[in-house]
């Protein structure tokens, strides 16, 4: 058959769940928000009004449950761009394959993905324990160097190109692609910026403790090149949605401000603002 996968390209678990995910198709809504760490998701579904799956494997941790009467899953990716790849192509094999037949479906569904992470602040000007929303999206990570050309540009991706300084670290760009619907629920936000998404949180996102980083002015390069705000995910979750055909948005809680030396006061409180006002806004 045309489309049949081998049993070694997609690989299912013996009761046919995808095999990091550990999910079935019936286990995840069309909603799904995306979170890093695996101890935020129970700190996510405490909120649903009933918990109907609860499951995991590795560090993906898959919550689905209603809120005000909607369906919504709420999923740990653990740190970084290596793990999203997964995800995304997983999920997007609970909607868009036949796991039975190992054949794609006729009809494609689209899925709408909302991380809620934390992240760095390399514009000094960008005050902790606030919301930023990603707009513009640098991936400094590698991964979609592996993926068919997809290369989006704008204003501030040919800027962004033209003056990076670092010839051997190669930038791909990708915008938010959600136009008018998913941003629109987050217009209200505080800031609104350009992420930068690393393979590292010391010496790619500039961090010196014992060891050197490739140059001592990175955050100030980066800022000054448009960039507002760096994290480990954002990159792969933008432009992985996009060639599968689902709809994605990033919110950030600013932990730290780079640039100042500043950390949150207390990162868990701020946590928890940030859950409540994506849940306010993605189900009505
Ligand atoms: C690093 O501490 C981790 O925190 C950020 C980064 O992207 C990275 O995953 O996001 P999460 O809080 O969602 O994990
Ligand atoms: N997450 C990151 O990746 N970097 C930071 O500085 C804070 C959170």
């Amino acid at each position: 058959m045309l489309n049949k996968l081998a049993a070694s390209e997609l690989v299912l678990n013996e009761d046919g769940s995808v095999y990091h995910l550990n999910l079935l198709p019936e286990d995840i809504a069309e909603k799904i928000i995306l979170v890093g760490d695996p101890d935020r998701v129970a700190k996510v579904s405490k909120y649903f009004d009933k918990v109907e799956v609860k499951k995991n494997k590795r560090e993906f941790y898959t919550h689905t449950g209603t809120l005000r009467g909607e369906r919504i899953t709420v999923m740990s990716t653990g740190i970084g761009t290596e793990n999203i790849d997964i995800v995304m192509n997983e999920l997007d094999a609970l909607v868009n394959i036949d796991l039975k037949n190992k054949e794609f479906k006729a009809e494609h569904s689209a899925l709408q993905l909302f991380r809620m992470g934390t992240c760095g602040s390399v514009n000094p000007e960008v005050q902790v324990d606030n919301m930023l929303v990603t707009q513009n999206v640098v991936g400094l990570d590698g991964l979609m160097h592996f993926y068919q050309d997809y290369a989006f540009e704008n204003e501030f991706s040919r800027n962004f190109t033209e003056k990076f300084p670092y010839p051997k670290i190669k930038p791909m760009l990708y915008f938010a692609d959600w136009a008018e619907e998913l941003g629109e629920l987050y217009k209200d936000a505080k800031y609104h910026g350009n992420t930068a998404t690393f393979p590292g949180f010391y010496a790619p996102q500039g961090r010196q403790l014992r060891l050197k980083a490739v140059d001592d002015k990175f955050l100030e390069t980066l800022n000054d090149l448009g960039v507002t705000n760096f994290e480990m995910e954002t990159s792969a979750i933008y432009a992985l949605s996009k060639l599968l055909g689902h709809k994605a948005i990033t919110v950030n809680n600013v932990i730290a401000n780079r640039r100042r030396g500043e950390f949150s006061a207390d990162h868990h409180a701020s946590e928890k603002n940030l859950i409540e006002w994506v849940l306010e806004r993605i189900i009505k």
